[in-house]
């Protein structure tokens, strides 16, 4: 147990040693309380969702292992799930759903039936919390997408299917948007592409152009709705060519104004995400971001504080652009207690923007500017031996949440009285 006078101590010796460098860490906090990071529900079932009971992942190209005992199997478990996360994460944070994820009341609802009715608990939920939703449309373990193309579809039937799943997406986003006071983003991440080398790229991604177009031609005021589109450079299944890659979605979203999605598991691993930010940033409005850790492939490990994210971060605070940036995670980890998984994985990308808040930027950036690189270099090393884990530390404890190793103690005891009591 960490005691309350000693973190106070900590935040006062961490707080003097940075305003020598001029940051102000009080501030800092503040600025902490409003990022909010859209937690995805699906680590909580591993991509279930609950069209059938029992419903799995499959197809898509994505992939998730282990058999930990306790993923949440319904509506109920899943929401109790979130709310012990949000319990133990200082700050307020959004709930990302996918469609596979409505109260669909034990009847079987095609995807191009689903509507707002079936989202209204997740509504009202957030209306409790005071919070705001994300939305997905699910172009994957469905018999339509098994050939492995949904919206780039040669098959014109699955091609309209998939429009109509995408159309009436973005009408339960803007729904969701309208109802809770704060846009939604609805991101259509499709899985199709081909595994073998193909000869028609051509057409495929014509067709792809061509749903969109549909699917864009309605229009929803955007205090409700954001829409998103995210690439990938490929997937299990799709290694010689993914008909959404980065240049695909790049091109139709700055020229027809939606938003980019970036999952830092999308791109070869020596690319870095965190400086296309300041590319983007450039021509379009806003960015989505998909944080998670790729582990030699895009395998959607949970997000830890490693040099990828931190550079993310530091990227999006160096561009001043925390309001035009929207914060999502993907990961799904099955191999270990899932709650535990969101909690660590959202307190990191939350020590992450900490970190890059706590930069003192003038400094280096005087540094930059006259060209004292070496000056420049050694201080952006000093900072990495700064205390910030006592500020990070000072934010949970006065937002009331389990201070550093405590919320291990948390999870395990929920492990005990809850999770593994699930069949
Ligand atoms: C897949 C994409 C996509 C999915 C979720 C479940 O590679 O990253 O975002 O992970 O929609
Ligand atoms: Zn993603």
């Amino acid at each position: 147990m960490v005691k309350q006078s000693k973190i106070e101590k900590a935040y006062q010796l961490a707080r003097e040693e940075y305003l020598e460098l001029g940051v102000d860490t009080d501030m800092v906090i503040e600025k902490m309380g409003g990022i909010s990071i859209s937690l995805h529900c699906w680590q909580a079932d591993d991509v279930g969702g609950f069209e059938t009971p029992g419903s799995q992942l499959s197809g898509g190209g994505i992939q998730v292992t282990g058999g930990y005992p306790g993923k949440a199997r319904n509506i109920d478990e899943l929401i109790q799930d979130m709310d012990k996360v949000m319990s133990l994460l200082p700050g307020k944070q959004r709930l990302n759903l996918h469609a596979i994820y409505g109260d669909f009341a034990g009847k079987a609802v095609d995807r191009d039936r689903i509507d707002i009715r079936h989202f209204q608990r997740w509504i009202d939920w957030a209306q409790e919390h005071g919070t705001g939703l994300d939305f997905n449309p699910t172009c994957f373990s469905h018999p339509y997408a098994d050939d492995g193309f949904t919206l780039s579809a040669k098959n014109d039937k699955h091609r309209r299917f998939w429009v109509e799943h995408v159309k009436r997406c973005r009408e339960i986003a803007a729904g969701m948007g309208r109802r809770l006071g704060t846009p939604s983003v609805n991101n259509i991440w499709i899985p199709d592409g081909s595994k073998d080398v193909p000869v028609d790229r051509f057409e495929h991604r014509a067709l792809l152009k061509k749903s969109l177009d549909e699917i864009f031609s309605v229009k929803y005021p955007r205090e409700y709705l954001l829409d998103s589109l995210e690439s990938k450079l490929f997937g299990i299944g799709s290694e010689s060519m993914v008909v959404g890659s980065h240049e695909f979605y790049l091109a139709y979203a700055a020229r027809n104004g939606q938003m980019l999605c970036l999952d830092n598991g999308h791109f070869h691993p020596t690319e870095q995400v965190g400086d296309k930010i300041s590319a983007l940033l450039q021509f379009t409005g806003r960015l989505l971001l998909h944080l998670t850790r790729g582990v030699r492939w895009d395998s959607d490990h949970v997000v830890i504080f490693n040099d990828e994210i931190s550079l993310i971060a530091q990227e999006v605070i160096r561009c001043n652009a925390l309001d035009r940036i929207n914060i999502g995670l993907d990961f799904f980890d099955a191999s270990i207690n899932r709650v535990g998984a969101y909690v660590a994985g959202v307190r990191a990308v939350q020590l992450a923007f900490m970190f890059a808040l706590l930069e003192p930027a003038d400094l280096l950036r005087n540094y930059e500017n006259d060209g004292k690189y070496f000056e420049r270099l050694a201080l952006l090393e000093l900072m990495k031996a700064k205390p910030f884990g006592a500020v990070y530390d000072y934010y949970c404890m006065i937002n009331e949440v389990p201070v550093a190793d405590n919320y291990i103690k948390s999870v395990k005891d929920y492990e005990n009285e809850v999770l593994s009591k699930r069949g």
